[in-house]
């Protein structure tokens, strides 16, 4: 199962993060800030995961840290749970609706971590929420999740079913992209990581980029990573020791 739980104490907030990326979209939220909640509770329904989050904040002073410190340490137990990242689809996208609002979500589960923000709001708050501070959590969870993550409202003009469909959106594209994909067997999908593998089992020796991908396969290769005329490298069977 992956999981993981992550506590996080600063002078400004105190957080405890549960999740459990294959559960069953059981939320248990409570940061301090209704609206905030509220959104959260949308990402493990929809993204069929479970979450636990306890925060206490300086919600005196106002929600910045704490919705800020939230993405954190849900975007540092998300990666945690994620481990290796072995057999997961890495990229999903999703367009969603929710009445008059589209948004859509675009994802790579890269280790690069990046927020592509066009979201635009046109009151101050949603209900007890700072919409500014809607960007703010959502690039606090990119960057500590390791995601490049791209955010983009359509058209709408409700502002909760702004916010919403970017949370609910976010939620889909994670569910798909952090599932285990059958025909991958395993593997990372990144041509990195396979160049890496094959190497340290000595299946090749060499390896380079001009025009097209060339490698040259070690001794004992039943695998090799090329291929011609290719953007980028793949592993392929191999019948002799060098392609
Ligand atoms: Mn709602």
């Amino acid at each position: 199962m992956r999981s993981a739980k992550i506590s996080r104490k600063t002078n400004e907030t105190d957080i405890a993060v549960e999740v459990n990326l294959d559960g069953q979209g059981t939320a248990n939220i409570q940061t301090g800030i209704g609206f905030l909640d509220h959104m959260l509770d949308q990402i493990a329904r929809h993204g069929l995961m479970d979450i636990a989050i306890k925060a206490k904040g300086d919600l005196h002073i106002d929600m910045h840290h704490t919705a800020e410190d939230v993405g954190i340490a849900l975007g540092q137990a998300v990666k945690e749970a994620l481990g290796d990242k072995k057999g997961i689809r890495r990229y999903a996208s999703c367009d969603l609706p929710m009445d008059e609002a589209l948004s859509r979500v675009a994802l790579d589960i890269s280790g690069r971590p990046f927020l592509v923000w066009q979201v635009e709001f046109s009151r101050d708050k949603v209900g007890d929420m700072d919409t500014e501070l809607f960007q703010e959590w959502f690039q606090a969870f990119a960057m500590n999740a390791g995601i490049t993550l791209h955010v983009r409202n359509e058209y709408g003009s409700n502002n909760h079913h702004i916010a919403e469909s970017c949370f609910k959106a976010l939620a889909r594209a994670l569910r798909d992209a952090v599932e285990i994909d059958p025909k991958l067997e395993g593997r990372i999908p990144s041509t990195k990581a396979l160049y890496r593998g094959a190497r340290a089992c000595g299946y090749i020796q060499s390896m380079k980029k001009n025009d097209r991908w060339r490698a040259r396969a070690g001794r004992g290769a039943r695998q090799i990573l090329v291929v011609c005329g290719a953007a980028h490298p793949s592993l392929v069977p191999c019948a002799s020791d060098v392609a």
